[in-house]
């Protein structure tokens, strides 16, 4: 029998009779008490085998977050307890685990999530895993840049004071070439949109080349400045591998963009982090696209609070979070705990700004607004250029609706008098 077979024997074996190395249950702390440096993390286990306890599996994830338990040195080296996380609380099958901060690199995110959000969630012994939320550290948090803009900074770029920013995503996501795609972002800019953005999925594709995009978008914008005499704002797409990304980013900011828009999961938290460091004075709107492959299971994976969390923490100013009331599936106690995430105090962080976005129309803003307050970003396609009478309109009824529940009046109300909203009301008749 060679070495290598031996090494595959039952890992729990070896923990219930192995040698003098910590074991599972070691992790498991009730009487620790949390240290204001600690990180805090919480989450949802289901064991696969009732037959062990809730504690060992708790202890487990403890351990493959931290420090593991595969070594004599974990006992031998008596710094080595110090730094293994603690699981201090667990409620049921909620495990709320403590992670000393000598564990992780300051300012280094992908470092942090490859302990808490790594291989704990392939465990065989446990079924399933969702990490629910995280807690950083004031020291922790320091080490990160945030936002640059954040709230105030954005609502100065756009001069927009109190009401809800109103925005939509050129549509259809793909295919229209480039004089087409900036006909439609002028349509919509005339009608009333603060904000116009590429959609997640748009590039440097042959059909609307990047730099012919972004030099014939922003003459545009500009027209619809001086047509208007308000600001607009144009989220560009600079996803693409690192380094063209920052190249990209540069020729935003050279041909006078305000804003990158980066898809933040599918890039990664390294190609964020390098483009918050850049330093462009750029508002930085993260998409999440990819997010529901880990964030929609409610008893696996990572939910999105944790998501807003880091995403504030590598810089990003604007976030989509989620809408409660459009296509997508989140509820509205969950949009709300991501808004909270958005906005919450943490340490000397600016907040970002939440982006609501997915199947929206005017119907939509009374309980947007109800949900989200003043501070967000309404981003709507089909709901504006599905408008009967096409973008312009569309923008413009989005800016009634937002108008009307401004002004404490219904929809219905001010549509007598604004028959662009009455068409929009007409073309969806239920919210
Ligand atoms: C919305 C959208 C956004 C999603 C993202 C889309 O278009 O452009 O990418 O809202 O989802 O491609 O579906 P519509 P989330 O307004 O036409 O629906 O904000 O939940 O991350
Ligand atoms: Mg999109």
């Amino acid at each position: 029998m060679i070495l290598g077979q031996l090494i595959t024997i039952p890992y729990t074996l070896f923990q219930t009779f192995g040698g003098s190395q910590m074991k599972y249950e070691d992790f498991y702390n009730p009487k620790y008490k949390p240290a204001v440096s600690d990180t805090i993390c919480t989450f949802r286990i289901e064991l696969r085998d009732p037959s062990k306890s809730m504690e060992w599996a708790a202890g487990g994830v403890a351990a493959e977050s931290s420090i593991g338990t595969w070594t004599e040195l974990t006992t031998e080296k008596p710094y080595m307890k110090k730094l293994a996380a603690s699981v201090f609380k667990l409620n049921d099958n909620i495990a709320h685990v403590a992670y000393p901060i000598e564990l992780f690199e300051p300012g280094n995110l992908p470092n942090i999530m490859s302990s808490v959000a790594g291989n704990v969630f392939g465990l065989g012994d446990i079924q399933y895993l969702r990490l629910l939320d995280i807690h950083f550290p004031k020291k922790l948090i320091q080490s990160f840049p945030g936002p640059a803009y954040g709230i105030k900074g954005i609502r100065d770029t756009v001069k927009v004071v109190k009401r809800p920013l109103i925005g939509t995503i050129v549509k259809p996501k793909l295919g229209l070439r480039t004089k087409d795609h900036a006909k439609v972002a002028f349509d919509a800019w005339a009608g009333g949109c603060d904000v116009v953005k590429d959609d997640e999925n748009l590039a440097s594709q042959k059909f609307n080349p990047f730099e012919e995009r972004v030099v014939t978008t922003l003459d545009q914008r500009d027209r619809a400045e001086d047509e208007t005499g308000d600001k607009k704002v144009y989220l560009i797409n600079v996803t693409a591998e690192t380094k063209e990304m920052l190249r990209r980013a540069q020729f935003v900011e050279d041909h006078g963009g305000r804003v990158a828009m980066i898809d933040i999961l599918t890039c990664g938290y390294s190609a964020v982090a390098t483009l918050r460091k850049q330093g462009f004075n750029l508002i930085l709107h993260g998409h999440r696209a990819m997010h529901a492959a880990f964030t929609k299971l409610p008893n696996h994976g990572i939910a999105m609070p944790v998501i807003v969390t880091a995403s504030r923490l590598l810089g990003i100013d604007q976030l989509h979070v989620g809408t409660a009331v459009g296509k997508m599936s989140e509820d509205r106690e969950e949009v709300e705990i991501n808004i909270r995430k958005c906005k919450e105090p943490l340490a000397n962080l600016k907040p970002t700004l939440p982006v609501a976005s997915g199947g929206l129309h005017p119907r939509h803003v009374p309980s947007l607004i109800d949900i989200f307050g003043v501070d967000f970003i309404i981003q709507a396609g089909g709901g504006i250029h599905g408008h009967p009478r096409g973008t312009r309109v569309g923008a413009m009824a989005m800016r009634m609706a937002v108008d009307a529940t401004m002004a404490g009046q219904s929809l219905e109300e001010y549509a007598k008098s604004h028959i662009e909203l009455d068409e929009a009301l007409n073309r969806w008749p239920f919210a």
